[in-house]
């Protein structure tokens, strides 16, 4: 066998990452091999094939991996968040725009050489829309996905612009060429919101504030919520997010009816937030300290999607409402994290 075929997960080291190694693993045999800046937690590296420390703006590296592995699904997992994006602009399209450019073409170019379509798993976010005014937002529900795409962040624009660039490849790629070069990569693409996860808590985001809130209060500590009590924007639990992927990736081509797709699973304001901290966790300070800028992108985000496609497409059906993602994961997850 020239090549081993494998997965390939960009990213793997990040929130999502964490998750989805460990359901891949258990979902089935297909070696993985990860790609990130960072290193892989040892837990998470023993589930691997290999991982490689680099980065996706290396073409030399991704073509060394091209050469030893065959590769017929990626996930495109690598990312800057939209705080940190906000502060680095220009890095944040090198390595949300060029980065997934790289791995497009790298999809390509695999499913040139081996003949089968790539799929490639692509996160978006609900930074790709831009709410036109908190009275609009509070007024126009749940959006669907041509709503409202006018994003207002770095990363909000990098991920629109990426949507568009990983349907041009499924659908159009050389579409001047003498022969078809389209239908080498298998586009799909989930728009997320904001995630929680018991195991990790996240870093550069603006819907960090949550999991912030929660993570702090499971350790008794105060926290101070950069946003306004009646802040809102939907999120869902880490495993509904990974389990999500893997649903979507495992869907027949030709049930799709689209690219791009939001998902779901609540949207509480901040206020109803902390108010299930302090029931579950304790009450311990949550005091409202709110940075007027981040609070401007978060109410450019919608307050909750519509996210019907995905259930009529694929049949998107998320486990944890929000009772039940405090009481059976959040709760106990987070205390054996720091018990
Ligand atoms: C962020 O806050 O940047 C991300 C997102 C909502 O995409 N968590």
């Amino acid at each position: 066998m020239l090549r081993k075929p494998v997965v390939l997960i960009t990213g793997a080291s990040g929130e999502i990452g964490h998750g989805l190694i460990t359901r891949l693993r258990e979902a089935g045999d297909t070696p993985i091999v990860t790609l990130d800046l960072n290193p892989l937690p040892a837990d998470l590296n023993r589930l691997v094939q290999r991982h490689v420390n680099g980065s996706i703006l290396d073409p030399q590296l991704l073509d060394r991996v091209a050469a030893e592995y065959e590769i017929d699904r990626v996930f495109h997992l690598a990312a800057l968040l939209s705080t940190r994006s906000e502060f680095v602009p220009v890095t944040a399209h090198r390595v949300n725009v060029e980065g997934t450019l790289n791995l497009l073409e790298f999809a390509q170019r695999q499913g040139e050489s081996h003949g089968k379509p790539v799929l490639f798993l692509y996160p978006s976010s609900i930074a790709a829309y831009g709410m036109p005014s908190l009275a609009v937002k509070n007024e126009a529900g749940a959006v669907r996905e041509d709503d409202y795409n006018h994003p207002t962040t770095m990363y909000g624009c990098n991920k629109l612009y990426c949507e568009h660039l990983g349907a041009y490849y499924a659908g159009h790629y050389k579409q001047l060429s003498s022969e078809p070069a389209h239908g080498k990569v298998d586009f799909r693409c989930i728009r997320f919101p904001g995630l929680i996860s018991a195991d990790t808590v996240p870093s550069g985001g603006t819907s960090d504030f949550a999991p912030e809130m929660i993570h702090a209060a499971a350790q008794g500590k105060p926290y101070a919520c950069f946003v306004r009590p009646d802040a809102r924007i939907p999120f869902m639990t880490m495993p509904d997010s990974v389990e999500a992927l893997l649903q979507l990736a495992a869907t027949p081509r030709a049930k799709l009816t689209r690219y791009v797709y939001n998902i779901q699973a609540f949207s509480p304001s901040a206020d109803e937030f902390r108010a299930l901290v302090h029931k579950h966790f304790g009450d311990s300070p949550i005091t409202t300290q709110v940075d007027l800028r981040r609070q401007g992108i978060v109410d450019s985000w919608p307050a909750s999607v519509d996210d019907s496609a995905a259930r009529a497409d694929w049949g998107f059906a998320p486990r944890y409402d929000l009772d039940r993602a405090f009481a059976d994961y959040l709760v106990p997850g987070i205390q054996q994290r720091y018990r």
